[in-house]
């Protein structure tokens, strides 16, 4: 049987049963027209009014679009070329990375949940990149000419807009700026999912992947340049997130969810799929050491505004331990 989903787009004439989305009555709704907040990275420094656009974003939407973030256009293209050269290798030589059947790192299409058996349309390569001495390096293709340096350089470049952010978010609560930063410990985490969605005949029937949300501290994706599909939760209704040229979309995950107490939202969000072109995105995760407990920020538990999660070691077994459950890892801290 063909698992790797690149494999059965290309050779198939009727969609498997464990690809088809039960739900296809929510998930047909048209998506409403965007108002997805634009960010200028540039000015969260100077500009208060920009700090503010900020913290609204954040709090109502989860999420924003950043511009201005310091990332050349060019050097964006390099990573979106690492990662076209990846999914195009050939089949055998992309399974020489396969990710084994309990790992989350490596490639491959989804995990298999007892509760939750539709896979999604998409195949991942998924890797440890920070700190530098976790990578297990025989996931990560030897014959793409700099994918490594490529990788590595784009890593090191997140881990900076990503302080940049946190900061900011913590000055926009009035917050000592490394409120949430101190959280991450001495070897803050990151890991990168480039995924992989094939044009799909049955696309209304598919999920590229199902609504979630993040059980990282923040998310920063690198969308196609062409083909859009992420939508977000807001208010009970969808929300397409347009292509903004070299933007970043970022999103709150479910770990500053709690820092914040609950201020800031982890927004759920899904892929849908187009049926005549391939997508592919780079998801990167940035989240606290691993085994540090992390809770919500003393100054933020108030009489008015009491503790709504415990603390909690939130590692990546806790996040799936829940996802299995149906549950999102922030409810699961919730008191
Ligand atoms: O591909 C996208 O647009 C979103 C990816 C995503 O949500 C994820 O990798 O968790």
């Amino acid at each position: 049987m063909k698992n790797q989903v690149q494999e059965i787009a290309a050779d198939c004439d009727q969609l498997p049963e464990r690809f088809i989305c039960k739900d296809a009555e929510e998930y047909a709704g048209e998506s409403c027209p965007t108002e997805i907040p634009v960010i200028d990275v540039s000015l969260l420094t100077s500009s208060h009014s920009e700090l503010d656009r900020l913290k609204s974003a954040v709090t109502t939407w989860g999420c924003f679009q950043a511009i201005n973030h310091g990332i050349e256009s060019s050097f964006l293209d390099k990573v979106r070329e690492i990662s076209r050269l990846f999914f195009n290798l050939s089949a055998e030589e992309k399974k020489k990375y396969l990710r084994e059947e309990h790992d989350i790192e490596g490639y491959g299409n989804d995990m298999v949940f007892p509760h939750c058996k539709t896979l999604d349309w998409t195949d991942r390569l998924h890797l440890t990149v920070l700190p530098q001495h976790q990578q297990r390096l025989h996931f990560w293709p030897q014959n793409l000419t700099n994918f490594k340096e490529v990788v590595d350089e784009y890593s090191s470049k997140i881990e900076l807009i990503n302080e940049v952010i946190l900061k900011a978010l913590a000055r926009s609560l009035n917050l000592e700026e490394n409120c949430f930063l101190d959280q991450y410990g001495t070897t803050a985490k990151m890991m990168a999912r480039f995924n992989y969605y094939p044009p799909c005949p049955w696309s209304d029937n598919v999920w590229g992947l199902k609504p979630h949300s993040d059980g990282s501290a923040m998310t920063l994706l690198l969308q196609d340049k062409e083909v859009e599909g992420l939508q977000i939760l807001k208010d009970g209704q969808w929300f397409r997130v347009p292509i903004v040229p070299d933007a970043l979309t970022i999103n709150v995950g479910d770990q500053i969810e709690i820092m914040s107490n609950g201020i800031f939202k982890s927004p759920i969000h899904r892929v849908l799929v187009n049926s005549k072109n391939q997508r592919i995105t780079l998801a990167m995760f940035c989240m606290p050491q691993t085994e540090k407990d992390i809770g919500p920020v003393d100054e933020l538990i108030t009489d008015d505004t009491p503790r709504l999660y415990k603390n909690v070691t939130f590692s990546i077994e806790f996040y799936l331990e829940n996802y299995q459950l149906g549950k999102r890892a922030s409810e699961a801290c919730k008191i």
